[in-house]
């Protein structure tokens, strides 16, 4: 190491580094916001707007057609304070439900979360699910109320509603017609805002007690100290459109020091997303929990990855480096072997992919396979009776944007089918005593004689296991029929939901070649009459969550009644605004979205979260499952 650099090295690690997300329901304003940090920081010259596709976070062609974010992005930059500089690692993400996966994985990498709200409508329901793991997560958070610039006056609601998510009065840390905050101007505020920010502390209330002059100088470092370790969860607002309350919000961040994270486990690193970089391909993200250089080792998973290459991004801007600091992210194609967080839910949609020509299946293939890389909750398998491409997604828009994607990126004729929604068998069976025996050839060759229960998983697991220890070749051959079986139950969907416990294994008494054909036929054969009318088809089950103007309600209602939906509750959302909420089978919401927005010309928005897992799916009867 040269001077330079050795003192280049000191002088970076010297830099406090913050990683912020930004989270919210969707369309709240979370990039806009960023687009507003980003120029205050200077690292870019101009606003860019959703309208206009000009931001940096909204970088893939799509984002910025369809003006809202699929991808979460990652915007390493700098920023002056009064006295040092900070490194921020931002990442915005997307807001809809679809792109869920996108906020899940950059959860553990992160410090500190922006929560914004649109300021008229208050909390949502993705803010209450993002809420909710971020104080699973430990995560301190911070309330942006945005869009203040349009209907002020609904400021109070919208606290109300973060102060029922919280169970407690939120601290709200500023004066909105002024642009006051308590920090900076703390006489603005009344002594009891500033108790508040302090007495979740014994020792800063003492101190108060000996010093009440020092009461300003005092709720500063409770506020700090509050955020930090989730005592306090401070409100802020503004309108990020104009780019009020965003200095106020950058400037309360700056002051915030967060513990530098320790490696776990031996894990020196925590994987959070993949993207395709337009030039250099694959790409991981990843937070160091230890300093790297280039060239060096970085363990995890009881794995040695040797650190070739370090990125710092910015959108889809990427710059090498030659170190990463403790605490701070970077994107590395040398990752790419590792997995980011699994997606939590199934993928319920379905689609059939197939090109036109049969020569285009390869290169079709590796298209989607690069779409399905990125986005790990799409997931692609092959169609077991066409042998077609069948591609899995969380939902309508999901399917529809890889659509999209895979036209940019595959240029060949292709078929995209109809969106389908996945459909199992449930197991009705509770607990059988079971023999599987087969005979052929005049009972000349026998299986032998399988004695076995079979149960309720009481999940839409499928579990084999053995009392008995029997050759590998007999349990192998048990466990292959046993997954036969449940491949195709009574309407040729896959059955969930059943366990097969073997007791004893008595062999045929003339062995021959044909006894583990036989075998493999009992098991096979054993399990589908067992299960011959005992199943139950099933589906995913969505919560509705639908904001309608009063003049259309009366016929959302009843376009949700055409489509079985059972109403759960209808509330007053302000003067002329209600909100549903429904649940129906998701198969039955195909579309639905879409008809909602023409029947009310574009002014009834619907949210809608599917579920299918054994606390919540849908059974159809057979007349449906046609
Ligand atoms: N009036 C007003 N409009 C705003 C403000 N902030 C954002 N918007 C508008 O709200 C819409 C959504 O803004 P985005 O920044 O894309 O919201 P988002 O939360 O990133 O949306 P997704 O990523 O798609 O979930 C755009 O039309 C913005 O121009 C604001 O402060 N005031
Ligand atoms: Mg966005």
């Amino acid at each position: 190491m040269d001077q330079w650099e050795h003192w280049s090295f000191l002088f970076y690690t010297a830099m406090k580094i913050i990683n912020l997300g930004i989270f919210a329901h969707i369309d709240a304003g979370k990039t806009t916001l960023t687009e507003q940090i980003l120029h205050l920081a200077g690292a870019i010259r101009s606003v860019g707007s959703i309208e206009d596709g000009t931001t940096e976070s909204d970088s893939l062609d799509i984002e910025a057609e369809r003006g809202i974010s699929i991808l979460s992005s990652l915007m390493q930059f700098e920023l002056q304070t009064n006295d040092s500089k900070i490194k921020i690692n931002l990442l915005d993400t997307p807001g809809h439900l679809d792109f869920r996966n996108q906020v899940e994985s950059v959860l553990d990498s992160i410090d500190v979360a922006i929560v914004v709200l649109d300021g008229s409508r208050g909390v949502e329901s993705q803010t209450v699910l993002i809420h909710k793991e971020l104080q699973d997560k430990k995560i301190s958070e911070i309330f942006f109320i945005n869009k203040l610039d349009r209907n002020p006056e609904n400021l109070s609601e919208a606290i109300i509603s973060i102060e029922d998510i919280l169970g407690k009065s939120p601290c709200v840390l500023f004066h909105e017609d002024e642009n006051y905050v308590i920090w900076q101007n703390p006489e603005k505020f009344s002594d009891r805002e500033h108790l508040d920010l302090f007495e979740w502390n014994d020792e800063l209330s003492t101190e108060y007690l000996e010093h009440p002059s020092k009461i300003y100088d005092i709720s500063q470092r409770g506020l700090f100290q509050g955020i930090v370790t989730q005592k306090l969860t401070p409100v802020l607002g503004g309108s990020a459109y104009f780019g009020k309350g965003v200095i106020e919000i950058m400037n309360l961040i700056s002051q915030l020091d967060f513990p530098i994270p320790i490696a776990l486990d031996g894990n020196e690193l925590i994987v959070s997303k993949r993207m395709i970089h337009s030039e250099l391909g694959k790409l991981t993200f990843a937070r160091a929990l230890k300093p790297f250089r280039k060239n060096s080792l970085a363990h995890i998973k009881n794995k040695s990855i040797p650190i070739n290459q370090i990125y710092n991004l910015f959108g889809d801007k990427a710059k090498e480096v030659l170190s990463v600091e403790v605490g701070d992210m970077f994107a590395s194609p040398d990752l790419n072997i590792l997995e980011p967080a699994r997606p939590i839910i199934d993928s319920p949609f379905a689609v059939i992919v197939e090109p036109d020509l049969s020569e285009d299946r390869n290169e079709l293939w590796e298209s989607m396979s690069s779409i399905v890389w990125e986005d790990p909750s799409y997931r692609m398998d092959l169609d077991p009776e066409s042998g077609s491409f069948c591609l899995w997604g969380q939902g309508e828009l999901h399917l529809e944007i890889f659509r999209d994607r895979l036209l940019k990126k595959f240029h060949k004729k292709f078929t995209y089918g109809e969106l389908k929604v996945a459909r199992y068998e449930r197991s009705k069976i509770m607990e059988k005593q079971i023999v599987f025996e087969h005979t052929a050839f005049g009972n000349k060759h026998s299986s032998g004689k399988i004695s076995a229960t079979l149960r309720d998983t009481a999940g839409f697991s499928k579990l084999i296991a053995f009392e008995v220890s029997l050759p590998e070749k007999i349990q192998n051959v048990v466990t292959t029929g046993f997954h036969e079986a449940l491949s195709r139950g009574n309407y040729h969907l896959e059955v969930l939901g059943l366990e097969c416990l073997v007791h004893s294994f008595e062999p045929p008494e003339a062995d021959s070649d044909q006894s583990i054909i036989l075998l493999k036929i009992a098991v096979v054969s054993g399990i589908r009459s067992a299960l011959s009318e005992k199943t139950d088809i099933i589906g995913p089950i969505s919560d509705l969550e639908i904001l309608v103007d009063d003049i259309h309600l009366g016929s959302t209602l009843s376009l949700l009644q055409k489509r079985n939906a059972q109403i759960i509750e209808i509330l007053k959302k302000n003067s002329s605004n209600s909100m549903v909420l429904a649940r129906a089978g998701t198969e039955n919401l195909l579309g639905f979205s879409g008809a909602l927005r023409n029947m009310t010309k574009g002014t009834g928005i619907s949210y809608q979260r599917n579920s299918f897992n054994p606390e919540k799916y849908n059974v159809l009867n057979e007349r449906q499952a046609r």
